[in-house]
């Protein structure tokens, strides 16, 4: 399994602020190389199987509606243990009790509205870069 990659989405909020530009420059920053980049709108359908895992729960149609709401941007990132070293980055869900410092607790407005994705596994890495890129656009 390849450790050094993840997965990260620009949400719409961060990109409504026009805070894209600062956030990116906070993951460059904090060493992780831009492997694959672009920006997209998703569609309803899209967002609701890049989540399915969270079907049953009841935030997940607001969630939904919330991705497909405007622009994102997607990315794949590389750094050594990347998952891990990127979570630590972007803080816990709630930007409210996110760490000082990272881009939630910084960039973030409630649980929904949460700045960035970031993957939670190597495996879910893989899964979601392959959702939004082709093996010829990650570099
Ligand atoms: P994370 O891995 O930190 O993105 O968090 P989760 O996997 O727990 O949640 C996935 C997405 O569901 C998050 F982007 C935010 C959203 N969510 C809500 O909208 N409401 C909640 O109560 C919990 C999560």
């Amino acid at each position: 399994m390849d450790n050094n990659i993840t997965f990260s989405i620009i949400k719409p909020d961060a990109m409504g602020r026009g805070d894209s530009g600062k956030i990116l420059a906070r993951i460059t920053e904090a060493g992780f190389r831009v492997a694959a980049l672009k920006m997209l709108s998703v569609s309803c359908h899209q967002a609701e199987e890049f989540y399915a895992v969270h079907r049953e729960r009841p935030f997940y149609p607001g969630l939904v509606e919330f991705m497909s709401s405007g622009p994102v941007v997607v990315m794949v990132l590389r750094h050594h243990n990347a998952v891990e070293a990127f979570r630590s980055l972007i803080g816990t869900t709630d930007p409210a009790k996110a760490e000082r410092g990272t881009i939630r607790a910084d960039f973030g407005t409630n649980v929904q509205q949460n700045a960035v994705h970031g993957s939670d596994s190597p495996e879910n890495a893989l899964r979601e870069a392959g959702f939004f890129f082709s093996a010829i656009e990650i570099f």
